[in-house]
């Protein structure tokens, strides 16, 4: 028999017992050095479906007061991540089980990858020490989420947890932003070690400050450029929202006095009205410029891979990744940098010049602002359309009449979601969602929901096309759990009508109307199922009210509302009847 160490069989003193009480604390969990390096990245609120893999990660973020969202599908959690990202421009974070877990958020990952939103996805796994045994949910997560992350890798020791989880926040804000995975084993995530063996990244203390401008002498050349241009166009995409940009961006044209356009997450940096906000005429204003400046925004299908810009003019981009520089087109100049300080540091280079050229541009300012009129007044018919069915461009100028500037406006759905670009005018910074090039159907849920909890005081609106809706509705159920109601507005036409104008052209009416029609739904009742007000519309007339009610109760009751419009199944976006987005 082993000898007992003689200090063992002292009698325990109030002394032993707080000795013993600090080399407890000198522990940490798996689970708590997770929470740890997520708060160092300025994570407070994490989404969520619970699996054993992962409980002791909720363990960590009850004591390091990270909020759990847990929500009833993995692509919610995921989508409302990206959702928390697009809102805080910080890291977003989704948490999943492994196996089904994983792959139910993987939509949700590959949006933000196609959407450049630093999302870190963490998943669990089987205990490393049943490595390829075939464990419970065991799944190749890391190969499988490889091409649609930046950064994925497993974390193979309970040391390391902190650390990976900062590397992988990094990788996710490297050049454009964009979501990783990382894996953590059941039981490097069930350990305890002492706290000293731990390396815990400090908040602020791993990554560059720096925003980059890339070569001097392009910023010269563009600056060159641009006083010189009598008619010159900026295309705003969404890395200038996304990297807090805009402030530079705003001053950048009205300085200069060139008129904008925005796509995507920078819809709204400008307010309509704006003497330098544009929209309706931007291939008008590309085909006269000369000289385009596309800043944070690919040349992908949305751009017709840039084949339609004006022969003639300079084309100038900045991104902030270096791959999509002159990506699909041939371009004139071509820099990478942080967006906001590029335009900063260019405007900065035009104040060299004793004139910066604005003058000579106020016509070219003046044709664009009529051609918007024009434009506008030819849609006005259809926008004032009082027409029974409703017409979906009716709705979508009720919507556009109802939000404020507090109202964040998402997108999700098809035609009817197209359609509403054409009216709804974002009138504040960050508050256009859409679900960007993937173009995946069911982000709206998780983007309320995230939008909401991120900004209490602002109104959430959510439209949605009824086969959209019908794809992650159930958790408005979350959103009003968590105190995150929102306005969900359905443009219901019983079907997935924006494929079936492709499938009706192509094929006829006895095959085109196959595999994309759906039940007529009164999905007010789901609103009224949890608790919510919720209204059918069948005239146009009846829609301003009916926002209005939803708005009141939404404030009254704290319950989400769903407002399901009935609209016209024959109508369609003129993109959608040119299968423009194919092109
Ligand atoms: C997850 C997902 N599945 C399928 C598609 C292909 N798709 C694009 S639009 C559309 C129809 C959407 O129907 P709805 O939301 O009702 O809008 P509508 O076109 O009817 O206005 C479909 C199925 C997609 N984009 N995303
Ligand atoms: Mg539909």
């Amino acid at each position: 028999m082993a000898s007992v160490p003689a200090n063992e069989l002292k009698s325990t003193t109030a002394e032993d017992t707080l000795a013993q009480k600090s080399r407890d604390a000198a522990v940490v969990s798996g689970g708590h050095l997770v929470a740890a390096a997520l708060k160092a990245e300025g994570v407070d609120t994490i989404f969520t479906l619970c699996g054993g893999h992962i409980i002791d990660i909720y363990d960590g973020c009850i004591d390091n007061d990270i909020k759990i969202v847990d929500v009833r599908h993995e692509q919610v959690a995921a989508h409302a991540a990206d959702g928390y990202a697009r809102q805080t421009g910080r890291l977003g974070c989704v948490v999943t089980t492994a196996g089904p877990g994983f792959t139910n958020a993987l939509t949700g990952i590959a949006t933000a990858f196609r959407s450049e939103s630093p999302v870190l996805h963490i998943g669990g796994q089987g205990a490393l020490t049943q490595h390829k045994m075939g464990s419970l949910q065991d799944l190749p997560h890391v190969e499988i989420a490889k091409p649609i992350t930046k950064f994925s890798a497993g974390v193979r020791s309970t040391e390391r947890i902190a650390d990976m989880i900062s590397m992988a926040a990094r990788e996710c804000f490297a050049g454009a932003p964009g979501p990783s995975y990382l894996e953590i084993p059941r039981d490097v995530l069930d350990r305890e070690i002492p706290l000293d063996k731990a390396r815990i990244p400090k908040a602020g203390a791993y990554r560059v400050s720096t925003r980059a401008i890339g070569d001097p002498e392009d910023i010269e050349k563009l600056a060159a450029l641009l006083v010189k241009s009598e008619r010159p166009a900026v295309l705003l995409g969404s890395q200038v929202w996304a990297s807090r940009g805009h402030e530079e961006a705003i001053e950048f044209v009205r300085k200069l006095d060139i008129p904008a356009y925005f796509n995507g997450a920078s819809r709204g940096l400008l307010p309509p009205g704006d003497p330098h906000h544009f929209d309706r005429t931007r291939s008008d204003a590309f085909d006269k410029a000369d000289l385009i400046l596309i800043v944070g925004t690919p040349f992908d299908f949305r751009m017709g891979y840039g084949k339609r810009l004006g022969r003639d003019a300079a084309v100038v981009q900045i991104d902030q990744d270096y791959r999509t520089v002159g990506k699909n087109r041939d371009i004139s100049l071509g820099l990478v940098g942080h967006p906001g300080a590029v335009l900063k540091a260019v405007l900065d280079a035009t104040t060299a010049s004793s004139d910066n050229g604005a003058a000579r541009r106020k016509s070219w300012l003046k044709e664009l602002q009529k051609l918007e009129e024009i434009k506008t007044q030819k849609l006005m018919p259809l926008f004032k359309s009082d027409a029974n069915p409703i017409h979906p461009y009716r709705v979508a100028w009720e919507l556009n009449e109802f939000i404020t500037e507090d109202t964040i406006y998402i997108g999700d759905g098809g035609d009817v979601v197209t359609i509403s670009a054409q009216a709804v005018r974002p009138r504040t910074p960050g508050h256009w969602m859409d679900p960007g090039a993937l173009g995946a159907l069911g982000v709206g849920t998780g983007f309320a929901l995230a939008s909401k909890l991120v900004h209490p005081s602002k109104e959430v609106l959510c439209y949605y096309g009824d086969g959209s809706f019908g794809m992650t509705a159930f958790d408005m159920e979350t959103a009003n759990r968590f105190g995150a109601p929102y306005i969900a507005v359905i443009g219901n036409n019983s079907a997935m009508n924006q494929i079936r104008y492709g499938q009706l052209a192509k094929y006829g009416e006895e095959r085109g109307n196959v595999g994309n029609k759906l039940g007529d739904v009164p999905f007010s009742k789901f609103a009224e199922m949890l608790g919510g007000y919720g209204e059918e519309v069948r005239e146009a007339n009846d829609i301003a009210k009916a926002l209005q009610r939803a708005r009141e109760s939404v404030a009254s009751t704290g319950r989400s509302a769903v407002i399901n419009i009935w609209v016209d199944p024959r109508e369609w976006a003129p993109g959608t009847k040119n299968q423009t987005m194919y092109k």
